[in-house]
């Protein structure tokens, strides 16, 4: 009984907050799933460890990542981009753990896109001072489909600008356990993360991990 009303409460209409036609919060959505996620995250890591990949301007970003699924999303000197391969291993992705592929495709499915396919998982990891400076997401060749993020451990203020980098962004407080579906018009607008204060989380410690999924419009058998 107590878990029915768990989820229910994970899933009720007070815990969604419309940030744009498109952009949808649902507080606490991945709460059920805590532990599952945590557990394929172990895995994900040990396969793929989080690193520090370089713009292709030459800096260090200050968001670790690893990816898990058909594709990777990859930065170099030469730019950014998916790829099957996990340039530090040489290897492909780990697989995407079925609760994680589950709970994008649930989340999707909540905010109205049904069938969603996601072939690529972005994994960032935050320390305290790391942020994500405003930017656009245009590598995927389907647009159609939406970005599915999964927040947990330390929270963050995530911006919400518009379609130009002018646009003044909307602050917005993403939370442990916090999934937002980026569908239509949303998909195309500026965002970024401003830099993460020290907080310690019981299951992080000083981290904020984000996934996000994406479906990259790539076919199996590659570009
Ligand atoms: C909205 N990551 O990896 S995830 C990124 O919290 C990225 O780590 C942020 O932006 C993070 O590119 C946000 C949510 C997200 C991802 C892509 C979007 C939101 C988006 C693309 C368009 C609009
Ligand atoms: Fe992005």
């Amino acid at each position: 009984m107590t878990l029915n009303l768990f989820e229910d409460a994970a899933l009720s209409p007070l815990r969604r907050e419309e940030l744009c036609p498109g952009a949808v919060v649902l507080r606490g959505f991945a709460l059920p799933d805590e532990s599952a996620i945590f557990e394929a995250l172990r895995h994900i890591t040990i396969a793929a460890p989080f690193r520090h990949m370089m713009t292709p301007g030459g800096f260090r970003m200050s968001v670790a990542m690893t990816n898990c699924g058909s594709y990777g999303w990859v930065s170099d000197s030469s730019g950014y981009r998916y790829d099957a391969t996990d340039p530090d291993s040489g290897k492909p992705w780990p697989r995407m753990p079925d609760v994680l592929l589950k709970l994008a495709q649930n989340a999707a499915a909540s905010a109205g896109f049904t069938n969603y396919k996601p072939d690529v998982c972005l994994i960032n990891r935050y320390a305290p001072g790391s942020r994500l400076s405003l930017h656009q997401d245009k590598n995927e060749r389907d647009f159609d489909a939406p970005i599915v993020s999964v927040s947990l451990g330390i929270p963050a203020i995530f911006l919400w600008g518009g379609l130009c980098r002018q646009d003044r962004p909307m602050r917005v407080p993403l939370m442990h356990g916090d999934v937002v579906v980026w569908g239509g018009a949303a998909r195309l607008r500026y965002h970024g993360v401003l830099p993460i204060k020290q907080e310690y989380h019981r299951l992080t410690g000083l981290y904020r991990i984000n996934l996000a999924f994406r479906k990259t419009g790539r076919r199996q058998t590659g570009p």
